[in-house]
């Protein structure tokens, strides 16, 4: 098993590179368009192949790198069937899987953030996106998003994993890079000891500045990831 976690400064985002050491074969979770020479310099180092580009979601604050990097190997763009992306090589929806070599990746449906938001599972960890980050998580005041659904992916989707799941999220802003599912249960400020509506409030509460790439962002990662 190989497994590699790369930092995008200017957003905050983690690019995941998972592979099967057997066969050699690889995916990339949530590449970024201006990382795209350091995952495919990662795939060379290592000697992988990349079967599969997963999206976690459409994003809003960064430009997905999916499109750069299914022109240069063969790899399949992954994205769930609610993003509404004709690009997307594949269509996924909760409860389908992934062959990775010996392995499987399985698709949990995790929306709230918004409606398309995914979590994959590989081995002992999930990959959550925006869904669940370190002691918080993703805002729900754009893209279709929605705190009560983002409740209940969390708390039954995620917080019913085994407590030992190490918890990799889509962005940490202050350089944290892993936690797992019991550190998040009893410690997220947001959802420990926190009732659905208590979860709804803090989250219609939140007033965050929007982010500074959105309209640009988002229009080009529906067509997985450039301007034009
Ligand atoms: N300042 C950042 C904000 C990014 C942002 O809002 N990120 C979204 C994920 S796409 C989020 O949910 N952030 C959670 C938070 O800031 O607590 C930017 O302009 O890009
Ligand atoms: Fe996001």
């Amino acid at each position: 098993m190989f497994f590699r976690q790369l930092f995008h400064p200017e957003s905050s985002t983690y690019t995941y590179i998972l592979a099967d050491s057997t066969w050699r074969d690889a995916v990339v979770i949530d590449a970024v368009s201006d990382a795209t020479n350091a995952v495919l310099a990662t795939l060379r180092e290592q000697d992988l192949h990349l079967t599969h580009i997963l999206e976690t979601h459409l994003h809003a604050d960064h430009i997905s790198a999916a499109k750069k990097l299914r022109e240069v190997t063969d790899a399949q763009v992954v994205l769930s069937a609610l993003a509404g992306a004709d690009c997307a090589d594949l269509q996924v929806s909760d409860g389908d899987f992934l062959v990775l070599g010996d392995d499987v990746i399985r698709v949990l449906a995790t929306p709230g953030h918004t409606p398309e938001s995914l979590s994959f599972r590989w081995h002992d960890r999930v990959f959550t996106g925006d869904a669940l980050l370190i002691g918080g998580c993703g805002r729900t005041d754009f893209q279709g998003g929605d705190a009560g659904t983002l409740y209940d992916s969390i708390t039954e989707k995620l917080f019913v994993l085994p407590e030992e799941t190490l918890v990799y999220p889509g962005h940490d802003y202050q350089g944290r890079r892993v936690s797992c599912i019991a550190e998040e249960k009893q410690l997220n400020p947001r959802l420990a000891g926190k009732s659905r509506q208590e979860f709804i409030e803090i989250m219609h509460n939140l007033d965050l500045p929007k982010p500074k790439l959105i309209d640009v962002a988002v229009p080009a990662n529906r067509l997985c990831g450039t301007e034009h």
